[in-house]
């Protein structure tokens, strides 16, 4: 069986188990709690150096980490009726695909940061750093809503994004991007029924 090393708030996390629901492949992988910042987690640098979640331990021993890298793997073991709900197989759906995991990514990546920082003592806090965090968060939220979300459908793109919202929400909860992108609500409102992001709704702590 695969080892996934996961934190129950990781968006990463959730975005590779969305993956493994929709793939069917969720029962063919062990989950294994990491708390990435406890002193505790030091043994786990053996197993990822980055000393990140998500970290895909599979079956020979080999390790795989980083969340896109692990999305394409299951992916490819996927069989090819599945692969095809994620990766499209049209040129233009799967460029777009891509680019859209990419910038969800990076939605999230600032978010966490923007977390972080927010965790610091204030004295230490750089309102500067903060605000170009929240720049980026806003700027490719406003990018998703000049994309054609319609006519996309269903990608592993797209479900990035819906769980990149839903971190937002999450972790930035004072910036109302359904209030600024009525389109993106709408589109996300149609979506977040899906099972794959039912089930790993994160939990609000
Ligand atoms: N690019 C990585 C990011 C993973 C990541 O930053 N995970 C966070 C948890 S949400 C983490 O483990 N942070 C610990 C650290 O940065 O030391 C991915 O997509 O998997």
């Amino acid at each position: 069986m695969m080892k996934l090393y996961y934190s129950p708030t990781s968006p990463y996390v959730r975005k590779v188990t969305a993956c493994l629901i929709e793939l069917g492949l969720a029962d063919q992988v062990e989950r294994v709690s990491m708390n990435v910042w406890a002193d505790t987690a030091a043994p786990y640098r053996e197993i990822n150096p980055l000393g990140k979640v998500p970290t895909l331990v599979l079956q020979d021993g080999s390790v795989l980490f980083d969340s896109p890298l692990i999305c394409e793997y299951l992916v490819s073991i996927a069989g090819s009726d599945k692969q095809q709900i994620l990766t499209p197989n049209e040129p233009k759906r799967a460029q777009e695909a891509k680019l859209w995991h990419a910038a969800a990514d990076g939605i999230t990546d600032a978010c966490v940061l923007r977390f972080l920082e927010l965790k610091r003592d204030e004295a230490q806090r750089s309102p500067s750093w903060q605000a170009r965090q929240e720049t980026s968060i806003k700027k490719t939220c406003a990018w998703f809503a000049q994309q054609p979300l319609a006519a996309h459908g269903f990608s592993l793109g797209s479900l990035s994004l819906a769980t990149t919202l839903e971190y937002v929400d999450l972790r930035y909860g004072d910036y109302d991007w359904r209030k600024d992108h009525a389109v993106l609500a709408s589109w996300h409102r149609d979506f977040a029924d899906r099972p794959s992001l039912r089930e790993t709704a994160p939990p609000t702590s």
